[in-house]
């Protein structure tokens, strides 16, 4: 499973019995492809992303521990992005592995330059696995481990970077008459409007207290991502649009027409967990076909 991928950078490619497939750099432990089983690409990787540390890939679905976003000391988005993870090879056990057979399970744990910047231990295991649909399945797992019984608090996000056909023919639904903080707006709380999202300019608002389940409907290619959370009370909507897309070394300037980034996070309220408790965080990805038309 273990190959080369862009830059000589170690990836992992996942193949499931029916022909999905997804790849995983150990570098931010980055998903960077998820395909269903007729070989079409699910996630938006930029064609200028720089597969090069500490840059992120631009694309994919990013990991964005222990900070979410600049609210916070960290870098913009925490570092378990821009560091390289390793092959868990004695992971707890986890139940999707009863019913997927391809898995791979990554962890990160803090370097001593890492303890600098975020003075805590911690045990960050990722489980990326295909379902037997085709489903893209992952699961965070945080430990804290602080010998000196320090707990401490974090932020999340599963960063993704759907592939659409056209982002104005795109619409979400799910997320109607929430609150949210519009990150345009000095983050700001408002009320969303009470009809499905559509999208004609810059949008990067983080909805609040969200539902398990938030739908993509795509509709030149008749398909509907489906996302279903757990543990990840909040959903982040993002699409840069035309100027913040060419003030991006690593996006093509036309490149926002054919992204959205909806991603399951814990941002509102940090996640806060004493020496010895675990928190989870569950991301399931779908991909159905969809006669999208007003009102359904
Ligand atoms: O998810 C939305 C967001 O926080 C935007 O504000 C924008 O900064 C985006 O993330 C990308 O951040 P990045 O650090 O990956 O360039």
């Amino acid at each position: 499973q273990l190959c080369k991928g862009v830059n000589g950078l170690d990836k992992v490619v996942l193949k499931e019995a029916k022909g999905s497939s997804a790849e995983i750099y150990l570098y931010g432990g980055h998903v960077t492809s998820w395909k269903n089983e007729n070989g079409e690409e699910m996630l938006f990787v930029s064609s200028k992303a720089i597969f090069k540390p500490p840059k992120a890939i631009r694309g994919g679905i990013p990991l964005c521990f222990p900070q979410f976003g600049s609210h916070g000391s960290l870098e913009q988005h925490g570092f378990a992005r821009n560091r390289i993870w390793s092959i868990d090879k004695d992971p707890p056990p986890l139940p999707t592995s009863s019913t997927s057979k391809a898995y791979v399970d990554l962890i990160l744990k803090p370097s001593e330059e890492d303890a600098k910047i975020w003075p805590h231990s911690y045990e960050f295991r990722l489980r990326v696995a295909l379902g037997p649909t085709g489903d893209l399945l992952l699961t965070s797992r945080v430990r804290n481990t602080n010998a000196d019984g320090k707990p401490f608090s974090f932020t999340f996000a599963y960063h993704t970077y759907f592939s659409v056909s056209d982002i104005s023919e795109v619409r979400i639904e799910g997320l109607e008459t929430l609150d949210y903080l519009d990150n345009l707006q000095n983050k700001e709380r408002f009320t969303e409007q009470g009809d499905a999202i559509t999208f004609e300019s810059e949008i990067d608002k983080i909805y609040l207290s969200t539902p398990t389940k938030i739908a993509i409907l795509d509709h030149e290619k008749k398909r509907t991502f489906v996302i279903r959370k757990d543990g990840l009370p909040d959903a982040v909507v993002w699409n840069p649009w035309d100027r913040k897309a060419k003030a991006m070394v690593d996006f093509g300037d036309d490149e926002y027409k054919y992204m959205l980034c909806v991603e399951a996070a814990a941002v509102e309220k940090p996640i806060t967990l004493r020496p010895g408790e675990e928190w989870k965080g569950r991301l399931e990805l779908s991909a159905v076909p969809s006669s999208y038309c007003s009102g359904q």
